[in-house]
């Protein structure tokens, strides 16, 4: 009788063959690439999610995304089953499963099942969602086939933001607990708190009303959805919602991070409130035209630094004692850093690029914020915060003032998507800590003021010949690039810079910052040069900065 490994390889041979020799990677955010190069990848992550998925004795979750990547390109990626990201073990597995060629597929699915001790007699279940490409509905498929190939139940919720299911796993692991694993039960419960905090309290400078750019991606239906639940408290516009344009194409958090710039179809007045989504609604930015037309950024550490106050704020009029910290990574401005160490007062880690390093490093505290400066970000509360929490918010014996800190820190906890960055969650976040605040976007900005910053990307042969160290701030290798990047530091004011192999591109990535934005353009490019001289660039060199 053939076996049911047996089984998967004969459907894998003959519905989802491997048609590509190059070797693909599960990189920072999973396996992304063409479109059309990913079908049997896909077919392979729905055998390897039900391996997980019997191995944790609990639902593991596939998101078909690429992200702010260009349309063409999709991906996949594997929660598991708090919510977080698949552990890096298991990335080994994928990469492996992913590779084999088709006739050693059945074989390679045994001996991880004998390597990881899986029982193939416990049942396993899938949750899958997709966003909005083109591509996205076939893969699902793929993912779909993979899962009952191996005689499994998957719930397929269609479209979703990524962070959508990685709170409805986190839902589901946990009976309930957390929320209800529905799209209704996710609007409900960020929507309700919310709307609570919301009540109340009085503004003149606050303005309710945003205009979100959706990147045309998921997050323009679901945003539009989310409205539909807080109603009047808050009038969101929402303008590049796929009706017409592409995918994250001039447009998205993405690119007016790193354009330093206003999307397509984005002409507001001065001071109004405009936000960018991302392709797959995970990160958020924030900025506004002045009254002179200059553009202003409120990026990922800005986000950080105003929830870090607000929740800082809250634990004191709880008047409980918990360890508040921030993670940061070392594309996180300068000015950003300075900031939190010296007037926000709180501790701050850097850590490697990538979600997964910074949710790891937040647990380490009672309640850790994290942001990428892109705008991935959010905050976790430890089990015990939360309980310490919500006894004091109904402990008679404290003051009402404590009670009252602690009520409110209750519900913020209701409006936070723990499990991923959200850019809805945070959008709901944001909006808050500005209304009790009672500040304008300028207000906000006022905080602290980027240093000037430009990223840079670099085509190599090989990325890989790039080895980092101390959170990526230094290279290792290739010799003579870091002590090149040193020595041109030193020649700008409040210079710095760093390298690093991108994770999501086939390229390297230059990050420079200075006092000026001339400097920090001419620092990134002089950086992009020993780059390209030293870690073998291909094309084009580097051009020098547009005067
Ligand atoms: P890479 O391509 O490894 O730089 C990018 C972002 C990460 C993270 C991942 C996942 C930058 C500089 N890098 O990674 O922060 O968000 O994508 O989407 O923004
Ligand atoms: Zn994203």
């Amino acid at each position: 009788m053939e076996s049911i490994t047996d089984l998967a390889q004969k459907i894998a041979q003959e519905k989802h063959p491997r048609k590509v020799d190059k070797v693909i990677q599960y990189g920072t955010a999973g396996f992304r690439t063409r479109a059309e190069n990913l079908d049997h990848v896909m077919y392979r992550m729905g055998l390897l999610a039900v391996l997980r998925s019997k191995e944790r004795k609990a639902t593991i979750g596939v998101m078909i995304t690429a992200s702010h990547n260009p349309e063409e390109d999709n991906g996949v990626k594997l929660i598991d089953p708090h919510g977080e990201m698949l552990e890096a073990s298991w990335e080994v597995h994928a990469t492996h499963i992913a590779n084999v060629p088709d006739d050693g597929l059945a074989e390679s699915l045994r001996t991880l099942i004998q390597k990881e001790n899986i029982d193939m007699s416990v049942e396993g279940y899938i949750y899958v969602a997709k966003d909005t490409r083109p591509s996205s509905s076939s893969l699902s498929q793929a993912v779909m086939d993979g899962v009952s190939a191996l005689k499994t139940n998957a719930k397929d919720y269609g479209l979703l933001t990524t962070p959508q299911l990685h709170y409805m796993v986190t839902c589901k692991n946990t009976e309930g607990s957390y929320g209800t694993d529905t799209e209704e039960g996710y609007y409900q419960k960020l929507s309700s708190a919310f709307k609570l905090l919301h009540k109340n309290v009085s503004w003149t400078k606050y303005s309710p009303v945003t205009v979100v750019d959706a990147a045309n991606g998921v997050g323009a239906v679901k945003l539009k959805e989310m409205q539909k639940y807080i109603g009047e408290t808050l009038k969101i516009t929402v303008y590049n919602d796929g009706s017409s344009g592409k995918l994250n194409l001039q447009c998205g958090a993405d690119y007016v991070k790193v354009q330093q710039k206003g999307p397509i179809g984005c002409n507001a007045d001065a001071g109004v409130k405009l936000v960018s989504f991302d392709g797959d609604a995970d990160r958020i930015v924030f900025y506004f035209f002045d009254k002179d037309g200059k553009f202003h950024l409120l990026d990922g550490d800005k986000i950080a630094t105003l929830v870090a106050g607000y929740l800082t704020n809250l634990v004191t009029q709880s008047g409980l004692k918990l360890k508040l910290g921030l993670v940061q990574t070392a594309y996180a401005n300068g000015s950003s850093t300075k900031y939190i160490r010296q007037q926000l007062k709180i501790p701050v880690a850097c850590v490697p690029t990538g979600v997964k390093h910074l949710h790891h490093k937040a647990l380490e505290y009672d309640v850790g914020v994290y942001f990428e400066a892109n705008g991935h970000g959010t905050v976790v509360f430890s089990d015990d915060a939360m309980n310490q929490v919500k006894k004091a918010a109904s402990d008679e014996s404290r003051p009402e003032s404590e009670r009252k800190g602690a009520r409110n820190l209750s519900t913020v906890i209701d409006v936070i998507n723990q499990t991923v960055g959200d850019a809805i969650s945070d959008l709901l976040l944001v909006e808050i800590v500005l209304c009790v605040r009672d500040w304008s976007l300028e207000d906000w900005d006022k905080a602290y003021t980027d240093l000037p910053n430009r990223q840079l990307k670099v085509k190599v042969k090989d990325r890989t010949v790039i080895k980092t160290s101390d959170a990526e701030r230094k290279a290792d290798s290739p010799p003579g690039l870091q002590e090149a990047v040193d020595s041109l530091v030193e020649k700008y004011p409040s210079g710095r810079s760093f390298v690093r192999p991108s994770g999501t591109e086939d390229v390297v990535r230059v990050y420079a910052e200075a006092e000026t934005q001339a400097d920090a353009d001419m620092l990134g490019y002089e950086v992009s040069v020993k780059v390209y001289e030293l870690a073998g660039g291909v094309g084009d060199k580097p051009s020098p900065p547009a005067k």
